[in-house]
């Protein structure tokens, strides 16, 4: 009686695990796991999120074929007996945390090694300091006189008010896109200066890997380098809940090659200057945050 009821259940477990994986299979296996992006360090960061994994598939393998070998060979039906005998053993304890501690270690290596190269902030080709408000962002090319602020595209503007007779579904890229969006040259190394005027935010591209806070009074820093095959345009978000309009501000970036990147900033200059719109004029960052630091 007992036996059939455990089979039975068993049978379900296996009809369910099925239904599971068949459904898996028609999703797309890419969707399950992180991206590798187009960037430098986006690829590193992905190469030691799958050599972590595929260090932890193994240990999962090795710990889980002992216990279900251990569970099968040595079952109560086929005459093992409990040894009550061992009740503690210095010898195994030992040898249970030396290998934890040695995997861990071992980890700990490749780790060190992406960290240090997100940090690495030499060799910049160009400079972009970054700056959130509720709600947009405003991009100052360091040195090159020309900053511009970047806000959600009037249609998606319009489209996200209730009322507004607008249907979200005709906005293409409803929500990500702007008006004004950042161009970077691919194949450059670019450091981006993180700051904020209001609340804290944090610019977040996730095919550049990268992701970090933008706080008032401070400047952090990462660096991108995209793919110089790469181009195209890549969305954002800002990822701190910064506010009630939160969800309006995201970061639209195009990578254009180096000569099609020149050409917009000379053009971008020239109607600056033109618009006589002064290389600073923008920086209230300065004014408000004097005591502005590296964080560290
Ligand atoms: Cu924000």
């Amino acid at each position: 009686m007992k036996n059939a009821k455990a089979r039975r259940g068993l049978q379900a477990a296996v009809a369910s695990l099925f239904a599971v994986l068949a459904s898996v299979a028609h999703a797309d296996w890419g969707g399950l796991n992180m991206h590798e992006g187009v960037t430098i360090l986006s690829r590193k960061i992905y190469g030691l999120h799958m050599t972590i994994f595929w260090w932890c598939v193994a240990i999962g393998v090795v710990v889980f074929g002992v216990m279900i070998y251990s569970l099968v060979k040595f079952r109560k039906s086929q005459g093992a007996q409990a040894d009550t005998t061992l009740v503690h053993s210095t010898k195994v304890e030992i040898i249970w945390t030396i290998i934890p501690i040695g995997i861990l270690v071992l980890m700990a290596v490749p780790t060190a090694k992406t960290l240090i190269e997100i940090e690495d902030m030499g060799n910049v080709g160009l400079n972009i300091k970054v700056t959130g408000y509720q709600w947009k962002w405003e991009y100052e090319y360091l040195g090159q006189n020309v900053s511009f602020f970047s806000t959600l595209k009037r249609d998606s503007n319009l489209a996200r008010q209730l009322g507004s007779g607008v249907d979200p579904k005709t906005v293409p890229n409803y929500l990500l896109d702007v008006d004004n969006p950042l161009v970077v040259p691919a194949g450059t190394k670019i450091r981006f200066l993180l700051t904020a005027q209001d609340v804290i935010h944090a610019w977040w591209v996730p095919a550049f890997g990268m992701k970090k806070d933008a706080i008032p009074g401070y400047i952090n820093e990462i660096w991108v380098q995209v793919d110089a095959d790469k181009l195209g345009t890549y969305r954002g978000q800002c990822a701190e809940l910064c506010g009630q309009d939160h969800g309006f501000m995201p970061i639209v970036v195009e990578v254009k090659s180096p000569a099609e990147y020149d050409a917009w900033l000379r053009a971008k200059q020239a109607e600056q200057k033109l618009a006589g719109v002064a290389p600073n004029a923008t920086s209230a960052i300065a004014s408000a945050a004097p005591a502005a630091v590296i964080q560290q």
